[in-house]
């Protein structure tokens, strides 16, 4: 039972790769604990349901680290250059000449946790402890046994004397969640609880709980990249094959760890993981160059703690701290009035940040920045930077009061002093001045001319300002009354460029009908909404003439859509504004309306598990929709038919549990054909 649940846990947590149904695993699970139950004398440490144990700690007791654990030295040129100058420097200590072949590297992602080393004795786990200062660290052995990557008990071929060194680390998507049910937990009113800044402060509190139930609450990570004390006689001829044979023992190493020759491979995996940074599923702050061969390793020796053989080659942090000087309400396009932390400037992510969004008024009272506050801010690719969190620590006596939208504006927007308002239910306030509003009506002008609307080439925000300030433009067909002599008499506008605008202007009338309607801006109608629009009716006075049962029809439109749709189209201004910017020019090419199949499934809820004799899951998902049935990812005793192929998991068990009636693909077709269970045997 031991080997077969090691074996699977391993094939899910590490290989990401599950081999059987978790109801089978869970099966398995119960059973082996129900037999330890009974008989206590089988019960080992080693064993699969020893992972939390039930005593709390006093506290952590230090540990000695047999091998100190050293540091990295860090490369702070975050250019490409760095990785050269590594190079450089190896080949000019190894004595190497100019003509000698490239130097063997590992590169690997330098991962944003903490480091850990792992010792196994007779191939059990039996210590697991921080870095601390490097000589000494902590014992956080309860809470590291929770983490389902790391290997309990290691198979026959590995040595009697093991330390495994790498590092403990959260997930981006874990951490996420985790700090939804912190949120979750506080708002039912629990003490002592909060939520975490980022995935590492997050990890590091894990890993020093003193109860393991609680480590084991956090959805912690581990990757192995290094080894201490080794059992005499196991020789390793390099950091990668060494790496190798830790992946075969059961230890999860990064998928990012890659062989590198020379200064030339190391700048491209330098470049290649820059561009991938923003898509890990999990925080690095660089990466990391090693010289593979251990004889090299040998040579090269150290300087103090650091290894001269390894370096850090750092990216711009995304993350760093700065102060909150005011904090604005910025007015969007669809009236959103979106609170923004003006910010001491800070260098993060590449570029100097100044402002940062707090998201709307409810985020901000979350997360609970005050004017003066210390906060950290987050810029990832090329993302709006964030505030994520305050530094609590350093909050000074006075800071301002929390923000209250409402207060703070009287009520009124600070840009045409209309009413602001606030839906239940609803994340945001909104000026409710509509077009009348200049802050609306110029987003609403950029948000026309983008280039994935109608493309207008040139009219950028400080001409919109001009425009709309002015009083020239005070609604979309205005632009395209636009005549050289109005435009030639604003600030700093050159004849040239008003003729350039004038004839952006002209070859935007013609487009298409997808992209006329997303440039409407309507509230919730995006591109892929547009473009459903668009095909589904084939011309704007359909959709402008759909009652909300109608537009209900097209793909993806739920009553949110067709509420917002509907709201627009019934404004006369609106109507009046699409006559008026048909009768300057603007034009696409009408289409039919797309035939639409029977509803025969409306109302019914299907659930798809295992694998189709034809059909692909997708397929079969887009044809029950298409006949208006619901496809749900779970099985509840709602769910109308259960869809089972080959292989069915334990979506199956669940059906035949809650007594759902089961169907197999053709027993689905024949329901899409008729519309009605015509069929009698369906079990
Ligand atoms: O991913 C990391 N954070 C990482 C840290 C890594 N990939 N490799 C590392 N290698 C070492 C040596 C070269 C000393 C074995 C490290 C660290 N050290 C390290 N992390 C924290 C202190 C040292």
């Amino acid at each position: 039972m031991h080997a077969f649940l090691h074996h699977h846990a391993h094939q899910y947590y590490v290989l990401d790769d599950p081999q059987i149904p978790d109801a089978e695993y869970d099966r398995v699970f119960k059973l082996l604990q129900a037999l330890e139950a009974q008989h206590p004398e089988l019960l080992t440490p080693d064993s699969p349901t020893q992972r939390v144990i039930g005593a709390v700690m006093d506290g952590l007791s230090p540990v000695r680290h047999a091998i100190p654990m050293l540091s990295i030295r860090t490369e702070t040129d975050t250019e490409a250059s760095g990785a050269e100058n590594f190079d450089a420097r190896i080949r000019k200590e190894l004595e190497l000449a100019d003509d000698a072949p490239p130097v063997e590297y590992v590169a690997e992602l330098k991962f944003d946790g903490l480091a850990m080393s792992l010792r196994y004795e007779n191939r059990i786990l039996v210590q697991a402890a921080t870095r601390g200062d490097g000589e000494t660290g902590e014992d956080v052995t309860h809470n590291i046994r929770t983490i389902h990557q790391i290997p309990l008990k290691l198979p026959a071929d590995a040595p009697p004397l093991l330390e495994v060194r790498g590092e403990v680390y959260m997930r981006r998507d874990e951490f996420e969640a985790m700090n939804e049910r912190q949120r979750e937990k506080i708002a039912a009113g629990a003490k002592g609880e909060k939520t975490f800044v980022n995935p590492r402060n997050a990890a590091a509190g894990a890993v020093r709980q003193l109860d393991s139930k609680i480590a084991a609450q956090r959805p912690l990570s581990f990757f192995a990249y290094s080894l201490g004390e080794v059992a005499e006689g196991v020789v390793f001829e390099s950091h990668w094959q060494a790496l190798q044979t830790l992946k075969s023992w059961g230890f999860p190493v990064s998928d990012g760890t890659r062989q590198a020759r020379g200064a030339t491979e190391l700048v491209a995996y330098h470049r290649r993981i820059a561009a991938e940074r923003d898509q890990l599923p999990f925080d690095i702050d660089g990466v990391v160059y090693k010289v593979s061969s251990f004889a090299l390793q040998k040579r090269l020796g150290f300087v103090t703690r650091e290894p001269r053989w390894a370096v850090a080659h750092k990216y711009p942090a995304q993350e760093q701290m700065t102060t909150v000087l005011a904090i604005d309400i910025q007015v969007g396009r669809t009236g959103k009035l979106t609170p923004v932390a003006k910010l001491a400037p800070v260098f993060v992510g590449g570029v100097t940040v100044t402002n940062a969004t707090l998201h709307n008024e409810g985020e901000a009272q979350r997360k609970d920045v005050r004017v003066g506050d210390t906060v950290i801010v987050r810029r990832a690719g090329d993302v709006i930077p964030e505030v994520v969190g305050v530094v609590l620590e350093k909050r000074p006596d006075d800071v301002s009061e929390p923000l209250n939208i409402y207060k703070r504006l009287s009520g009124q927007c600070p840009e045409c002093q209309s009413a602001i308002a606030k839906e239940e239910d609803e994340a945001d306030w909104r000026c409710t001045g509509g077009l009348f509003c200049p802050a609306q009506r110029k987003q609403a002008i950029l948000h026309f001319a983008q280039r994935r609307a109608l493309e207008i080439e040139g009219l950028g925000d400080k001409l919109v300002d001009q425009l709309v300030d002015g009083g020239v433009i005070k609604t979309l067909p205005d632009l395209y009354r636009l005549g050289l002599t109005s435009l030639a008499t604003l600030d700093r506008m050159a004849e040239k460029s008003a003729k350039n605008i004038l004839a952006a202007l002209e070859k935007s009338k013609q487009t298409t009908l997808n992209r006329f309607l997303y440039g409407l801006g309507i509230r919730q109608i995006g591109e892929a909404t547009a473009r459903d629009l668009a095909k589904h009716f084939g011309s704007l006075d359909a959709i402008m003439d759909a009652t909300e049962e109608q537009l209900l029809e097209v793909n993806d439109v739920g009553p949110i859509v067709a509420h917002s749709l509907r709201t627009f189209f019934e404004q006369p201004h609106n109507r009046e504004v699409m006559e008026q910017l048909r009768a300057v020019g603007i034009t696409w090419e009408e289409g039919e309306p797309a035939v639409r199949a029977p509803q025969t499934l409306s109302g019914k809820t299907f659930v798809l598990t295992g694998t189709f004799p034809t059909l692909s899951r997708d397929q079969a998902k887009d044809m029950l929709e298409a006949a208006g049935a619901k496809v749900s990812g779970s099985v509840s005793k709602k769910t109308s038919y259960v869809v089972a192929g080959a292989d069915a998991g334990s979506k199956l068990d669940k059906a035949t549990e809650l007594g759902v009636t089961v169907i197999d693909e053709a027993q689905m077709l024949a329901l899409l054909a008729s519309g009605a269970p015509s069929i009698s045997s369906a079990a």
